[in-house]
């Protein structure tokens, strides 16, 4: 049986249909977008792999949960299965639903950054994250292993603390200059690589020694776990709820972006394991930002089909498929030669750009044009995670250079079969066959902030798809 093909362990229900628009189409669809898949209609897109974010489809069983939730406006039912639920995987005994990840954040962060300048200390800060620690006034500071950006390295948890780092950056600084540390599983930024659980054992008994909060931004807890019981010596034959319950025994708490591991369209929540005070402080805050404490900018039924998720995530035969299938689009590009972060991540297959398209230099950002090539050819969307999303350092107005030029292909959970992925892997291999000819590209609008969001552009040679006219 180990050797045969492992389908899907769901079968079809519901189905909702998608259009491979034609090329002619396409071209003139994304020089409408300032070549941007952001600005593309989702209509104009063949297979979206922007991201896994509030992207998956929910079971019969979180779609029958949402006929039931309570709507109350306090204390509805649907928030208290919420919580049995959360105290029971994680250990956790206060929970705050938040409308998503970032609202949690927003809540969570400026309780923990007492005086400016505090620092955030992580292993690789979610965007989001970074944001909202910045607008608490506090200071991101990364420390994730150097094999995180070494594509080719086969190291297993590329999610890792550089635990010495970290302890000679503790030693060196005053207690009261830090905050809080925040470890993301999976590290999403890295390109979805998992944290081990010594990793996590090791950066909590450092914080513990020095009396500093622990937490974690859990969106993806389910993937990190599942790798473990894959990956790391003694845990092959752990239930991934019991790694789940060991990883969090760590922490003081958590922030989780629902839309990922909650396996859900919208939603978020804080956690924490025991610090009532702390609880009682974020009571009063998440009313005026995000509602009363038992719903949190969500509605009944959203908590009801989030319990409902958080245990189907966990559930051994959904992690193998969804992670056999993200690990399985990784290995045909591979297999074709195409340069990617490896081994595959969680969520997502992330091609290294740079490897891939030598010839662009990072300020023509390389991944963003394969991402604009990879929609003309096929109809894919997949996103830039490279210099394009970095920006410009604020004090010298330069372009910043990212370690890493990635094109993100995000899979949503449980929406594509393989036969998508083929298609996919298909237009990259196709593409990779002629990457000489791609152009870089340039900016024609560049907003302030958050550029890569609303961004147009244009590529720097005219010739950008081969035998097409490509000036409005
Ligand atoms: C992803 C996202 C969603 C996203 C966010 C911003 C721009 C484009 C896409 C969101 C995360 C995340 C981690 C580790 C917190 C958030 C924010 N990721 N932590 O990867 O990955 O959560 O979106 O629910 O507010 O596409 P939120």
């Amino acid at each position: 049986m180990e050797n045969h093909y492992r389908a899907e362990p769901y079968k079809i229900k519901m189905v909702e249909p998608i259009r491979l628009i034609p090329r002619e189409e396409r071209i003139k669809r994304i020089i409408e977008a300032g070549y941007n898949p952001f600005s593309l209609r989702a209509e104009d897109v063949y297979i979206d792999l922007l991201t896994d974010s509030g992207t998956g489809a929910m079971s019969d069983t979180q779609w029958a949960g949402l006929m039931i939730g309570d709507e109350a406006y306090a204390g509805s039912r649907s928030f208290y299965h919420l919580e049995r639920v959360v105290q029971e995987l994680f250990g956790y005994r206060y929970v705050i639903p938040t409308h998503q990840g970032r609202g949690a954040e927003q809540v969570l962060f400026p309780l923990l950054l007492h005086t400016p300048g505090q620092i955030a200390i992580g292993n690789m800060h979610f965007d989001t994250t970074k944001a909202h620690i910045e607008l608490a006034r506090g200071c991101a500071l990364n420390f994730v292993v150097e094999e995180a950006f070494d594509t080719d390295s086969l190291y297993p948890f590329k999610g890792d603390f550089d635990l010495q780092k970290l302890k000679t950056y503790l030693d060196a600084t005053p207690r009261e200059q830090i905050g809080f540390i925040l470890i993301t599983i999976t590290c999403n930024s890295a390109g979805g690589q998992p944290v081990s659980m010594a990793n996590i054992r090791a950066v909590s008994k450092m914080a513990r020694e020095r009396g500093l909060p622990l937490f974690f931004d859990a969106a993806r807890f389910a993937e990190n776990a599942y790798f473990i019981k894959q990956r790391e010596a003694g845990y092959a034959d752990k239930s991934t709820e019991e790694i789940v319950r060991e990883m969090f025994s760590y922490g003081d708490g958590l922030t989780m972006s629902a839309k990922k591991d909650g396996l859900v369209n919208m939603g978020g929540m804080i956690a924490l394991k025991e610090d009532e005070n702390l609880y009682r402080r974020i009571q009063a805050m998440v009313v005026p930002y995000e509602g009363f404490p038992t719903y949190g900018g969500l509605a009944g039924r959203d908590m009801e089909a989030l319990a409902r998720g958080l245990r189907e995530v966990i559930e051994e035969a959904y992690l193998a498929h969804r992670m056999g299938q993200v690990e399985r689009l990784g290995r045909w590009l591979d297999e074709a030669g195409i340069p990617i972060q490896k081994p595959v991540g969680g969520h997502a297959v992330f091609v290294d750009a740079k490897k891939f398209l030598p010839h662009i230099p990072f300020d023509q950002f390389p991944a963003h044009a394969l991402a604009v090539e990879l929609y003309v050819e096929a109809g894919v969307r997949g996103v830039e995670v490279g210099s394009f999303l970095l920006g410009r350092d604020p004090e010298t107005g330069k372009n910043l250079q990212s370690p890493v030029e990635f094109l993100r292909l995000t899979i949503p959970r449980r929406v594509y079969t393989d036969n998508h992925l083929r298609v996919v892997a298909d237009a990259l291999i196709s593409i990779y066959k002629r990457r000489e000819q791609i152009s870089g590209v340039r900016f024609t609008y560049e907003p302030d902030i958050l550029r890569h969001f609303t961004a147009r552009l244009e590529p720097v040679s005219g010739d950008a798809f081969p035998g097409e006219e490509t000036n409005e």
